[in-house]
């Protein structure tokens, strides 16, 4: 099946969200009634194009970083997580096949020999779908037709405003041999991706790493000292400039501490913070990986586990001037992260995270940042790390948040508030826009961010 993606055309992400806040439907700022909230919240949700904070996708430029089509939907590391609980292959044995072969293994195991009803299956279930295939031999093949035969920019604002985005934050990695090669090169912005300056191979693998900056004439040794850290602040400089991120990110284990006399701990206070408080933006947080408890499924290998949240109290207190996104991987933080927003505006929780993002829980998250935040968090972002996923994790937030949303306004209708289409528009504007944009600018925020 071929379509004509280019037909589609994206203007939702040249509207503002000041303009989309406005809504101009008539009778806007009369009060609801509580059987109305559901429908307006519905078309609210539908109308307002989010932006996706914290995404694997890679603007076009990055060439072929960027992933998208169905064998690498099919592949999709969360998909290989389940797919051994299925099948008696040897991970060795998948590791040797071609990609086509893996996405056809998965496919029969998942799709033709069980019933597709986990969250990350039934993803690849409702991309089909949107995009007109079946979910059959036949459409698998039809799809791969499809793929073949997309220009990438068209299909691009296709899948966006499937998925109701307009902008998607990227991960992007300086240390990466391939991609930091492309930025060197001078790799061409692209308004609908975001770039980001991520941070692991340099907080979490500095031993693996440094010689690499010292490679790039950057005079750090493994040892750390002054002059250290001075050269990781140039270096963090020069990227800033070359990439024009909006944030810096790393994620972070269980045991993450702070502070802490290691090297990732000495390296956060004296190159990394400083760096985001000299560019004015914020550090990205994800704390909570258990890294590689099976490393021979490989990406697939990591798990989760309860960090202590210290650590994020002491950052928050001890650098005011410093903003921190953040997002926790355990289910049990949760609430824990919302008792440390409410002490501290630099503070900001976003996203239910990787195992976080099934339904059961993004409800039971989603309510607790509500009732203990109001509309002062991000409640989501996709994580997508193939293009198309981002129809299926979107159209699972709407979803998922459209009750819980209908339920916090009705409460309010309940107990003598007044409730307006307007008003619900400004508050899914913040959750899925504002918030973060203004976060990431220190904008609108009046004294909270200056620094103590
Ligand atoms: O959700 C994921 O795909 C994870 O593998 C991680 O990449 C995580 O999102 C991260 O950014 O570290
Ligand atoms: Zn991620």
């Amino acid at each position: 099946m071929t379509q004509p993606a280019g037909a589609y055309k994206l203007v939702m992400n040249r509207m503002s969200s000041q303009s989309l806040e406005q809504n101009t439907a008539e009778g806007a700022a009369l009060p609801l009634t509580s059987p109305h909230i559901q429908t307006v919240i519905e078309e609210e949700l539908r109308r307002i194009p989010f932006i996706d904070v914290h995404t694997h996708l890679f603007m076009p430029s990055l060439g072929k970083l960027g992933l998208w089509g169905i064998d690498e939907l099919l592949t999709y590391h969360y998909l290989e997580a389940e797919v051994f609980r299925f099948s008696t292959m040897r991970a060795e044995q998948y590791w040797a096949m071609s990609k086509r072969e893996q996405a056809d293994f998965i496919w029969r195991t998942l799709f033709v020999e069980n019933p597709p009803v986990s969250e990350a299956t039934r993803g690849i279930v409702c991309v089909m779908r949107e995009l007109g295939f079946e979910v059959s031999d036949a459409g698998l093949k039809e799809a791969r037709e499809f793929f073949s035969e997309q220009d990438l920019d068209s299909h691009i604002e296709r899948v966006f405003k499937l998925a109701g985005m307009s902008e998607a934050v990227m991960t992007n990695d300086p240390l990466d041999p391939e991609e930091g090669a492309l930025w060197e090169k001078g790799a061409a912005p692209d308004s609908r991706f975001r770039p980001v300056l991520r941070l692991d191979r340099i907080l979490n693998k500095w031993d693996q790493h440094w010689q690499v900056l010292l490679g790039k004439g950057y005079k750090v040794d493994g040892q750390l000292g002054e002059t250290t850290f001075a050269e990781v602040r140039r270096f963090l400089a020069d990227w800033c400039s070359r990439m024009k991120p909006i944030y810096m990110a790393c994620s972070l284990p269980d045991t993450f501490q702070f502070p802490e006399e290691s090297v990732r701990g000495r390296l956060l206070k004296e190159a990394v913070i400083p760096s985001c408080r000299e560019h004015n933006i914020p550090l990205s947080l994800m704390i909570g990986v258990r890294y590689q408890v099976n490393p021979r499924i490989r990406l697939a290998g990591d798990a989760a586990g309860k960090a202590d949240l210290r650590s994020l109290e002491h950052l928050c207190a001890q650098f005011p001037a410093n903003r921190f996104l953040t997002s926790v991987l355990s289910r049990e933080n949760q609430h824990e992260l919302c008792v440390y927003a409410r002490k501290f505006a630099n503070l900001m929780p976003f996203g239910c995270w990787w195992f976080l993002n099934n339904p059961s829980v993004v409800e039971e998250v989603t309510r607790e940042r509500i009732e203990m935040l109001g509309t002062s968090f991000i409640p989501q972002h996709s994580d997508a790390r193939v293009l198309e996923q981002v129809i299926y994790k979107w159209r699972n937030t709407r979803r998922t948040l459209a009750p819980i949303l209908t339920n916090s306004f009705q409460l309010l209708v309940e107990d003598g508030g007044r409730v307006t289409r307007e008003q619900i528009s400004q508050s899914i504007v913040r959750l899925f826009r504002s918030n973060f944009e203004n976060f990431v600018s220190a904008r609108g925020t009046g004294t909270l961010y200056s620094a103590a």
